[in-house]
């Protein structure tokens, strides 16, 4: 592959092992396909009913295994059919083990269960203790309904709240708390069966939504997962809603509280509206929010029903910040509860008028007079580059294999996995989990083609006008297309994203300008995997699609510095929301500039969010003096 660039290797794993011993070749072949994935095989024939995860694999056997694959030592081979030999299959290792549950009652079982996600048999152990808890209740006019209920409150629940309880720990990573819901939802699946469909085995009533304009459900439907296995009947709308639907829902089944989710700033200004409105037709009904893009001020501050009054009054039910899915149930539990639903409420309140340290605004000092970098026209005239072609140009055949070498593994692990919260031992959960993880999920979305990975680039002549980009036609440099304009810093330097852009002159300078989209369907398949209760897997494949998401875009610039001739870090990407270029309406004339959805099937919702989900847009600075610097955009 070294002396042949783009060429593809096969093998037929099972080769390496012939000879010995059936369950000493499972474990061989796993860990030789392991480490042939890592040195770049692209097609491997197995059989998978013939092999070992690479992560139920315990260390010692790894170590065995490398040690006869790599030749360590002369002894490497002996040593392997010794081992294998003298242990039996793996199988039989693990049961020989002692059973973890040994002792334990039918409802410490069930609460093991949960905590350490093992689904098998929980139906029986639900039998077992509905049956116990009904012969409990015998004396006192018991039924299997009342027990039913019982095993939901004092088995099932606690046994979540622990698992919240070590996610709040830093002891379990969020995958595992979503497995755990994943045994929560088969157990009471199958509790339900014994509860007659009635009112008052919910602890509350919660309508969810994402709001009007924003794509994006990741974290709303993590709330949901949480809150529903956690005793909530939750009503949700999806995404996209608009606000008089959510309100409707909630008055139509009496909610408790509305959930409100966005990514954006730009859609989390639906959040006070909603508030608004929500006053206005003279409803209290709680209302939580979320989202990345939001902080606790912003609850703070949309909490006030008329900001600009003297003594602006607070929305009688409350507006609630839910950092996380678990805040959001910390503060359910708050709101179901009648006497710490008001102690919440004036907590809340009292916390709204007390300014928090550091962040009290002041008057933007006087703006001094400034811009060196952009007057340096011969500066700029000497590092302009010759773009290859002027206009737009369609990235179509685009390999899912080839965004790998630009996908940041740590990003996907730490942050879209939630390794991160694993601490000393996220080295290990690499190792066992993700890493094999990761290569069977890319090979099965090769096979199942869910990711359509396309893009579309360009390079358009400009020139600098103060704050202000200016984009003229590529086939008539003299023509002014539109204008992009960017906030200046109001301290400090007083930067600007349009000084590194050289003013106008005889030659135009020169901005790149890309769309990526990974496209519809593995947004479909994670709506499918969530529907079906693999939270879990839908979470995996999400971070995943996000990340390669990320990774199309950095294979795109790089592409475009290769065209222009720049070394990193010249041809730095920046993309609209962010500081720099924080007007997310500017997609509308970067779409009006290349032909996004023509091309490649990319939309734009009424709050400029990019349809499907997992796109990205950025505009591109050739000049390496454009590092990092922006204006905050804190709503
Ligand atoms: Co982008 N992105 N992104 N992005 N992205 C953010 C959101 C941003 C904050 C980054 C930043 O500035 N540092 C920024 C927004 C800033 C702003 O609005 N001005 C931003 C931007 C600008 C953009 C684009 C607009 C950039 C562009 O292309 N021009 C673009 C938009 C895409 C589009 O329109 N389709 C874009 C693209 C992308 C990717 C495609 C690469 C990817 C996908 C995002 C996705 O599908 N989720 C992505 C990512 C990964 C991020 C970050 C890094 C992570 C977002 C995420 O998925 N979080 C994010 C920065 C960050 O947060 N560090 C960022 C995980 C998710 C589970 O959390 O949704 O917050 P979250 O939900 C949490 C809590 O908030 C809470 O609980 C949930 C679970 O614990 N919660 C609730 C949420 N709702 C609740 C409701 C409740 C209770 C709790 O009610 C009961």
């Amino acid at each position: 592959k070294e002396e042949c660039p783009g060429a593809k290797t096969s093998g037929g794993v099972s080769n390496v092992s012939f000879g010995v011993a059936p369950h000493a070749r499972a474990a061989l072949n796993s860990v030789f396909l392991y480490h042939a994935v890592a040195a770049g095989l692209d097609l491997a024939i197995v059989n998978p009913a013939h092999i070992t995860p690479y992560a139920e694999i315990d260390p010692e056997q790894r170590q065995i295994c490398d040690d006869v694959i790599f030749d360590r030592d002369p002894e490497a081979l002996p040593r392997f059919i010794a081992y294998y030999e003298e242990h039996g299959t793996t199988r039989a290792r693990t049961e020989e083990k002692a059973d973890p549950t040994e002792g334990m009652t039918v409802d410490q079982r069930l609460h093991y269960q949960i905590l350490h996600r093992k689904k098998e048999g929980i139906e029986g152990l639900i039998d077992q203790s509905v049956a116990e808890h009904t012969r409990a209740e015998a004396a006192d006019q018991g039924s299997t309904n009342v027990a039913a209920v019982e095993v939901l409150n004092s088995v099932l629940l606690p046994a979540m709240k622990d698992v919240g309880d070590r996610f709040g720990a830093g002891e379990l990573i969020l995958p595992f708390v979503l497995q755990s819901a994943e045994v929560m939802k088969r157990a009471v699946a199958h509790l339900e069966t014994y509860l007659e469909r009635q009112e008052g085995y919910t602890k509350g009533k919660v309508v969810l939504a994402t709001v009007f304009g924003d794509v994006h459900d990741i974290g709303k439907n993590l709330v949901n997962t949480i809150l529903s296995n956690n005793g909530y009947t939750v009503f949700d709308l999806g995404k996209q809603v608009p606000m008089n639907t959510i309100i409707d829902k909630a008055v139509e089944v009496g909610a408790d509280a509305i959930g409100l989710s966005a990514l954006l700033v730009s859609t989390s200004k639906q959040m006070p509206l909603c508030v608004q409105e929500l006053h206005q037709r003279g409803l209290a009904i709680p209302v939580i929010i979320g989202g990345a893009a939001i902080n606790r001020a912003y609850g703070r501050r949309i909490l006030w029903l008329d900001e600009g009054a003297a003594e602006p009054a607070p929305y009688p039910a409350g507006v609630y910040y839910a950092r996380d899915a678990f805040e959001g149930l910390d503060v359910m539990d708050q709101l179901v509860d009648p006497v710490r639903r008001a102690d919440l409420f004036a907590r809340t309140v009292a916390d709204a008028r007390t300014p928090t340290p550091g962040v009290t605004r002041s008057a933007a000092p006087a703006a001094p007079a400034v811009v060196p970098v952009a007057t340096d026209r011969a500066r700029f005239q000497a590092t302009i580059p010759v773009p290859p072609f002027w206009g737009p140009r369609v990235l179509e055949r685009i390999a899912p294999e080839d965004l790998v070498p630009h996908l940041d593994h740590n990003a996907l692990f730490r942050g879209r996995w939630g390794g991160k919260a694993h601490g000393a031992e996220f080295e290990q959960l690499v190792r066992d989990d993700f890493a094999p993880r990761l290569e069977r999920m890319l090979r099965q979305v090769r096979f199942d083609r869910t990711l359509t990975p396309r893009a579309i680039y360009g390079y358009y002549p400009c020139f600098a006008d103060g704050d202000v980009l200016v984009i003229l036609d590529p086939t008539d440099f003299a023509r002014e297309l539109l204008r992009f304009t960017f906030p200046r810093q109001p301290t400090g330097e007083r930067l600007c994203l349009s000084d590194y852009f050289a003013p106008r002159g005889d030659q135009p300078d020169v901005v790149g300008l890309q769309v990526v989209t990974m496209g519809p369907r593995v947004t479909e398949q994670i709506d499918a995997i969530q529907a079906r209760g693999a939270y879990s897997d839908a979470f995996f494949l999400h971070g995943l699609g996000v990340q390669l998401a990320e990774a199309l875009a950095d294979y795109v610039n790089a592409q475009m510095q290769r065209e222009l001739a720049l070394q990193a870090p010249a041809g730095r990407r920046y993309s609209w929301g962010y500081p720099a270029i924080p007007d997310l309406e500017d997609h509308t004339r970067l779409f009006d500039l290349l032909p996004v959805t023509a091309s490649i099937g990319v939309t734009l919702t009424e709050s400029f969010q990019l349809v499907p989900e997992q796109s990205t847009a950025a505009l591109v600075v050739h000049n390496p003096a454009a590092v990092y610097f922006g204006v905050r955009d804190l709503p």
